[in-house]
């Protein structure tokens, strides 16, 4: 037989949860070193026809609730794999998820006194792995949740739709060691607890960008990013110099709609972007808009994984934060006017 150990977890659902709330179940796979949650069932909607997704990303329950689940091993996360399955198991193309953002409740972000994201795709972003060399420290127990938001083209309603995460992780006992890297996420135009969408009101190339000091030293290892059609690239520079450091570029179909977005990985048989303490960069979001028309609802951020020279350095968590009360609150809202998914009701 395979010395297979699958541990069924119970979920946990929300504290402050409603009943109907779509749950997720964990399962671990000590041979395959991998981790899979699987939420829902959830009813997804079709979008109605020549509605755009930007359009739906400024309603209201956009996003599904917030699903918790807790991390069950000791070891280092270098990965995903996302599945979108029916009821009978068979697969449905999982670019009906526009976007799935897991989150990490007792880690902070570097750069936002926020929660860590600790993995997120977008419609465009193919799976993520990292090499063994490289991972994300993870203690049993952590406390997490994922939210998606739906983008159903396909013209039917779909129901008895699961999600399932398949989290690749190293062992604690892994020789050698890997690095630790954590996430780290740029964004535009984010407001914690609020939005990072924003509208692009003139014709042609615009650029919208966010200075911020570096807290710790270190390096950035990988990167990719994330941008709404009409993105064209998502760049990070220093300051001072005006250097660009890293681009992120979409790849665009004819009529501006985003196939895919480039991913580096400097890290990984080089040294990595240096980053360092006390210097500010910028992350810059460019889009081409090509009609005068407004372009509603755009986003732009980098997504990397970040080694820290100095690991006990990161930024806790810190609850007195009004800012982490925010995101906290707004976490706890996420898909609140809708049930089973956000895509029910008003839509
Ligand atoms: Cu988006």
């Amino acid at each position: 037989m395979w010395m297979t150990a699958v541990a069924v977890l119970s979920a946990s659902l929300f504290e402050s949860g409603r009943a109907d709330d779509p749950r997720a179940k964990v399962t671990v796979d000590s041979a395959k070193k991998e981790v899979t949650v699987t939420a829902g069932p959830f009813h997804v909607e079709a979008m109605p026809p020549g509605v755009k997704h930007e359009d739906m990303d400024m309603m209201e329950g956009h996003n599904t609730p917030l699903i918790r689940f807790e991390w069950p091993v000791d070891g280092w996360l270098r990965g995903f794999r996302l599945e979108v399955v029916d009821g009978s198991g068979k697969p449905l193309d999982r670019r009906i998820v526009h976007h799935l953002i897991g989150v990490n409740f007792d880690r902070r972000q570097l750069l936002y006194p926020a929660v860590e994201r600790i993995f997120g795709a977008g419609r465009e972003t193919e799976d993520m792995f990292v090499p063994r060399t490289i991972g994300v420290p993870m203690k049993s127990g952590y406390r997490l949740g994922m939210y998606m938001a739906w983008q159903n083209e396909t013209g039917q309603d779909l129901h008895d739709v699961q999600v399932k995460v398949h989290l690749s992780y190293s062992p604690t006992n892994l020789n050698p060691r890997p690095v630790d890297a954590l996430p780290l996420y740029m964004d535009v135009n984010l407001t914690v607890g609020k939005s990072n969408t924003y509208d692009i009101t003139t014709a042609g190339k615009h650029e919208k960008s966010w200075e911020f000091t570096m807290p710790v030293d270190g390096r950035l290892l990988g990167y990719s990013g994330h941008l709404h059609d009409h993105g064209v690239a998502v760049r990070l520079e220093d300051v001072a110099s005006s250097r660009v450091l890293a681009t992120v570029k979409a790849t665009l179909a004819r009529d501006g709609k985003i196939t895919k977005i480039s991913r580096s990985l400097p890290g990984v048989g080089g040294d990595g972007i240096r980053l360092r303490a006390g210097r500010k960069y910028r992350v810059v979001g460019v889009y081409h808009n090509p009609s005068p028309e407004t372009l509603p609802g755009a986003m732009a951020h980098i997504t990397g994984i970040f080694a820290p020279d100095d690991v006990p350095k990161w930024p806790a968590v810190d609850l007195s934060d009004e800012l982490m009360q925010d995101d906290l609150a707004s976490l706890n809202e996420m898909g609140g006017s809708h049930k089973h998914g956000g895509t029910e009701g008003k839509h």
